[in-house]
């Protein structure tokens, strides 16, 4: 038996869950998401997604179909008809049905959508290993375009930069905003460790603000490090002793090397490790 998809309060076989070509969130990639994890049950930090998602869509000018509420319990019931316990869920909201223009007045029916599916983990090696990354032409969104901030349905901009990196025989893209400094990679925040401090750009820079980037800030400061935003130039990324990469699939994955640098020695560091493990007690123990 397939996987059920909700749709508008409905639920609906894979096959059988369709959307309008007519949908602006084909036409126009006019819409907004959320990437979401579930652990023993739990719907990890339900309520900043949840939050986050309100945000995207009252940037837009999306008036939102459901509460918030409402958008939780849909996804408690597409879970539980799925017999799903630990899962990815995609959260979506399209504009809807309008004309072959651009006008989103015309959309009067926002589609709501939730995938609930098991998880491509990454592969064990980038966890002990680490990453390699590259940095790529094209530039994060910049803020008084597409404000990265938004999570929105267009990420042509992010695919063009995994395109850069996949053609430099890299997995993933360090992006920079149109001033120079680094913004965030394809699908994931960017942490530094520096003389024991912790450094991730601030939102200014053009960025997602990661869900799993503000844990990773709550665990480092319980652990006693200390965790600032601070505009970086790649320069800094070269000479830092530690780097990785937060986003809701990947967790927590260390970088080991970048534009053919190796950073620290070269191997995933202690801190990285330790806020990992962190992180890790944290999921499993599901107390959010
Ligand atoms: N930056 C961007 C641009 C993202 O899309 C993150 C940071 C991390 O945010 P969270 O809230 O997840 O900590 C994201 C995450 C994927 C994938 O397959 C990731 C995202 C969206 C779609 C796919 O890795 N978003």
């Amino acid at each position: 038996m397939g996987l059920k998809v909700y749709i508008n309060g409905e639920l609906y076989e894979t096959e059988d869950a369709r959307i309008s070509v007519y949908d602006h969130g084909l036409l126009y990639g006019d819409g907004v998401f959320e990437g979401i994890r579930v652990y023993n049950g739990k719907i990890f930090r339900c309520k900043e997604h949840i939050d986050r998602l309100f945000a995207s869509a009252r940037a837009i000018a999306l008036e939102m179909p459901m509460t918030r509420d409402e958008v939780a319990e849909a996804m408690r019931h597409t879970l539980d008809a799925n017999g799903l316990t630990d899962a990815y869920i995609r959260l979506l909201v399209t504009r809807g049905i309008g004309t072959l223009g651009l006008d989103p007045y015309e959309c009067t029916n926002p589609q709501v959508i939730i995938i609930t599916d098991s998880l491509a983990l990454y592969p064990p090696e980038y966890y002990e290993k680490g990453l390699e990354l590259v940095t790529v032409p094209t530039v994060r969104n910049h803020p008084n375009a597409v404000n990265p901030r938004i999570k929105s349905m267009n990420y042509l901009n992010n695919i063009l930069a995994k395109i850069e990196c996949l053609q430099a025989g890299v997995t993933e893209a360090v992006m920079l905003n149109k001033e120079g400094y680094v913004a965030e990679c394809t699908g994931d925040n960017i942490f530094i460790v520096k003389d024991g401090k912790l450094l991730t750009p601030p939102a200014h820079a053009g960025i997602l603000e990661g869900i799993t980037r503000g844990v990773v800030m709550e665990l480092a400061r319980e652990a006693g490090i200390e965790a600032l935003e601070k505009d970086m130039t790649r320069f800094d990324l070269y000479v830092a002793d530690e780097c990785f990469l937060t986003g809701t699939a990947a967790e927590i994955i260390p970088v080991v090397r970048i534009d053919s640098r190796d950073i620290g020695d070269g191997k995933p560091g202690p801190t990285t490790l330790k806020l990992l493990e962190m992180f890790r007690d944290r999921t499993t123990n599901a107390t959010g």
